[in-house]
């Protein structure tokens, strides 16, 4: 038995198969741990998504930026982009609710004990430990999954508050603990993050005042192995140890990357099928 950690999808379903023929996954005996993002962008957001939940709890996924815009949007909370959105396939499936009620389930953390690894979608505020964000994770899927989901995603999105403060009440918190786990990237040691850029560290400016969240100095889950996806342009490098980035860019024509937990190895999959 293995389980394998695998990056953001993006609705990429066939170079997923390949993926996954790679390393020979076995649905019955097999397990998946997913960053989230599973559709939106790529080809086929509805094949994926019915394949994923297919395989019952031999699939985990933590939720996404994508994954909650596809929530909202289901909800009839923000519009359907044509521009922006490639789920309609999901939109105008006969299973359509079965498909989001099952996304609308899903934490935005997870924290494997056996395995030793924590599984998110952008990443752990530096100033949160392992028992503090599992709680902030809890409080957002109470939410999520309780009537008040709709008024969640109508209240979803803004980057302020930009900084962490465990006094954050209401609408402000909850997008705060969303925006840390779903979108950030860059955060400073004041614990305040910037959604400005999307650029690797190597590329900034010498004064550009911030660093990637998982560099930052006295980070309180430095003790954690953790799995996060969402930075497709780190190109699955982040020179800091116990801290995976999965997201390779399959969706931007890179590959699929899969990280099986017990060894460490990686294994990816071109984006397009080579010849
Ligand atoms: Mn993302």
């Amino acid at each position: 038995m293995s389980t394998y950690a695998i990056g953001d999808i993006q609705g990429c379903y066939d170079p997923f198969m390949r993926l996954l023929e790679t390393v020979q996954f076995d649905p019955e005996k097999d397990k998946l741990m997913l960053t989230g993002d599973l559709i939106n962008r790529g080809p086929q957001s509805l094949k994926t998504l019915r394949f994923i939940t297919g395989l019952g709890p031999r699939a985990l996924t933590v939720l996404g930026n994508h994954d909650l815009t596809l929530l909202a949007v289901g909800s009839g909370v923000i519009p359907f982009k044509p521009k922006h959105h490639t789920f309609d396939d999901i939109l105008n499936a006969p299973d359509c609710t079965f498909l989001l009620d099952w996304l609308q389930q899903c934490p935005l953390m997870h924290h494997d004990e056996a395995l030793g690894f924590t599984l998110v979608h952008a990443g752990l505020h530096p100033a949160w430990d392992l028992n503090l964000a599992l709680s902030l994770a809890a409080e957002v899927e109470s939410v999520l999954r309780g009537p008040e989901a709709k008024r969640l995603f109508e209240h979803l999105y803004g980057n302020i508050p930009d900084t962490w403060d465990p006094n954050l009440t209401g609408w402000d918190r909850l997008r705060f603990i969303v925006n840390c786990f779903t979108r950030m990237r860059y955060c400073n040691a004041a614990g305040q993050l910037d959604f400005s850029t999307v650029h690797p560290p190597e590329q900034q400016e010498s004064s550009y005042p911030f660093l990637p969240w998982f560099r930052v100095p006295n980070r309180k889950n430095a003790d954690l192995n953790i799995i996060f996806g969402h930075w497709a342009a780190l190109e699955g490098k982040t020179e800091t140890p116990k801290v995976f980035a999965l997201d390779t860019g399959c969706v931007w024509g890179n590959c699929l990357t899969a990280l099986r937990l017990e060894d460490c190895r990686h294994f990816t999959a071109q984006c397009q099928p080579t010849p």
